[in-house]
């Protein structure tokens, strides 16, 4: 089902004529209304008439996170503050937050690109989508909202957390999709299972969108099959709209990513260079409709590929690859780099392995990952207990080229955070 099929099937060529059109319009109006671009452009020496195609992209300058939270508040508006109506800042790190501002039309157009996704995995009025994500500063809550109404779906504003209150309202409401983080999900399976119910006897689901974190397709399959429905990956930043930038349609094989608003690029990360398509590397995106905050070329840090080949399902914007990690999230043991993506890829694929893990590193040579395993595991006898730790050291070296030590963990007794989960603790000194 389409939601704009004019749009969404536009012939390649057209929708290339489409973006540079509003590439060079966007350019335009930054340099003239952007304080920041206006200073930037004038740095770098650049000037917008110097962008006549799409190669062209390659010369305008990068922004960086750090230039919003070096720009924070306002630096990076585009219009008077009394013309926006709405502000979100990006999660999970220290420091000044990166504030991101609305115009009413941007609400409406992200909402847009919202309907876009819900109806392409098969989202109708009938549908009761019940959105657990934060509703607040988080673009997850919000964002998602209101592409939901726009389709006419019966939106349900649970937020995050709560879990029995989540499970009250899905039985009694008769939720048919979800919106929801996989650390979440990973965790309502376990309260599920604690309780002795299974949610495909005793829930209407038919689907979930879950995104704003890493996952893999290990945990995607887990959840597909602990709640029996269907899940599609849904890839945004607060930056970009939020949730709506990239998405899955029926074929979950790469998620597209609406090039009528956004123009994507993979570069290499460290020379910034732009990679042939097919070539993983850091996204890059810049804002084609954006009018209150416009952002160019901006590095999102998310590694990942352009799908180039063309999707069964007829829409002709490309897919990117489900994200591999970010740039930064990578560490390095005995010299080897690690994405924590390629041990939840591991440690999702074997059976025993419950659903939360963490990774600690101690020093520059100690990796230790402590895995929940499923309690049938745990009261196992000692010998099968050893022979779990041992196919997930085994599993885990054979990924990573390095031993990690196992540490064995009851369901349920490894942290679990709010928002956005936290695999990683770093105690390395400086
Ligand atoms: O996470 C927006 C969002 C909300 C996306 C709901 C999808 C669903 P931020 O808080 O600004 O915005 O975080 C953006 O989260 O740069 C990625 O590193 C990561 N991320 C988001 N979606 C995915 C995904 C929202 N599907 C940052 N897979 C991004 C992997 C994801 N990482």
């Amino acid at each position: 089902m389409f939601w704009d099929p004019k749009i969404e099937k536009l012939s390649r060529e057209k929708l290339e004529k489409l973006q540079l059109e509003r590439l060079k319009k966007t350019l335009q109006y930054v340099f003239s209304r952007s304080p920041f671009y206006k200073k930037r452009f004038t740095e770098k020496k650049f000037r917008p008439s110097m962008v006549k195609s799409l190669d062209g992209l390659a010369r305008v300058p990068f922004t960086y996170i750090d230039d919003l939270r070096k720009n924070y508040p306002y630096g990076l508006l585009a219009v008077d503050k009394s013309e926006t109506v709405r502000l979100h800042t990006s999660s999970g790190t220290t420091g000044k937050p990166k504030a991101i501002f609305f115009t009413r039309d941007d609400i409406g157009r992200g909402a847009d690109l919202i309907a876009r996704c819900l109806v392409m995995t098969g989202v109708t009025k009938k549908d009761v989508l019940q959105n657990m994500m934060s509703y607040g500063l988080f673009t997850g809550g919000l964002v998602m909202h209101y592409g939901a109404e726009k389709v006419g779906a019966l939106v349900i504003p649970a937020g995050i957390g709560n879990t029995d209150r989540q499970l009250m309202l899905m039985q009694d409401f008769g939720t048919t999709s979800i919106h929801i983080t996989p650390s979440y999900a990973l965790y309502i399976a376990d309260v599920f299972e604690k309780k002795g119910l299974d949610p495909r006897k005793e829930l209407k689901l038919k689907r979930a969108y879950m995104g704003a974190e890493p996952h893999s397709e290990e945990t995607r399959r887990k959840i597909e099959s602990a709640f029996g429905i269907d899940v599609y990956n849904s890839y945004g930043l607060s930056e970009m709209n939020g949730p709506g930038v990239a998405f899955e349609c029926q074929y979950k094989d790469g998620m597209h990513l609406w090039e009528d608003h956004f123009i994507m690029e993979i570069i290499d990360p460290v020379t910034g260079r732009q990679l042939p398509p097919g070539q993983e590397g850091e996204l890059v995106l810049t804002t084609l409709c954006r009018v209150g905050m416009p952002i160019l070329r901006y590095r999102t840090k998310d590694i990942t590929r352009i799908i180039t080949a063309p999707c069964r399902c007829g829409r002709t914007h490309r897919r990117i690859a489900r994200i591999t990690g970010r740039s930064d999230d990578m560490f390095i043991i005995k010299g080897v780099n690690i994405f924590p993506q390629q041990i939840e890829r591991v440690l999702m694929g074997i059976k025993g392995v419950a659903r939360n893990y963490l990774i600690q590193l101690e020093s520059y040579d100690e990796l230790i990952v402590k895995v929940e395993i499923q309690k049938r595991s745990f009261d196992g006898s000692v010998d099968h207990m050893a022979g779990l730790k041992a196919e997930i050291e085994g599993k885990l070296r054979a990924e990573l080229l390095v031993r990690p030590k196992i540490e064995l963990h009851e369901p349920g007794s490894l942290p679990v955070s709010e928002g956005k989960a936290k695999r990683v603790i770093d105690n390395r000194k400086l």
